[in-house]
């Protein structure tokens, strides 16, 4: 029987942080199974998420390091699920350092450290900023569009 591993996780904006975690994880055993949170299981942990859960699971299930996707429904599936798959280790980032250890009698339970300087929210301040216009654009924009006027008429 292959070693089975699990993580759960929103995966948004897919990015370092979550491939390095999923690769840590994925050697801690022979098989990896991520749980995906739904859309509606994100609302519940108040995230709103940018990409949808199809498309989100679809991205994770491409990752080399992973052999199968569930979808993440609620908080009390863990116990079921390691049940179900047979798990011998559930791993996550230590973000939820302790938040896990009532699957100790069950499983395994490892935390693994986050990888710094990476993460969904600042992915998308770093959008905003790139996205939006400063005053000092739009003021600039005036400057030479008057500058033009008095040139040109
Ligand atoms: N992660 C990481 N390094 C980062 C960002 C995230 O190692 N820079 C890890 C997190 O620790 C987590 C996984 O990547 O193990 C997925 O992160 P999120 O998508 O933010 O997952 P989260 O919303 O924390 O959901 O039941 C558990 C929850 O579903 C976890």
């Amino acid at each position: 029987m292959p070693s089975t591993v699990i993580t759960y996780g929103t995966f948004d904006m897919f990015h370092i942080g979550h491939l390095n975690l999923l690769r840590r994880i994925a050697g801690l055993g022979e098989r990896l199974i991520v749980a995906v949170s739904t859309d509606e299981f994100n609302a519940g942990k108040g995230k709103r998420t940018l990409i949808p859960f199809e498309q989100r699971a679809e991205i994770v299930r491409s990752i080399r390091y992973v052999d199968e996707v569930i979808p993440e429904l609620s908080w009390e599936q863990k116990v079921e699920d390691v049940q179900r798959y047979a798990v011998s280790t559930f791993a996550i980032g230590d973000d939820w350092q302790g938040h896990f250890d009532f699957l100790r009698p069950y499983c395994e339970v490892v935390y693994l450290p986050r990888t710094e300087g990476v993460s969904t929210t600042e992915l998308k301040r770093s959008l905003n900023r790139f996205c939006s216009v400063s005053r000092e654009d739009v003021l600039h924009a005036f400057e030479v569009l008057e500058r033009l006027r008095q040139d040109f008429g």
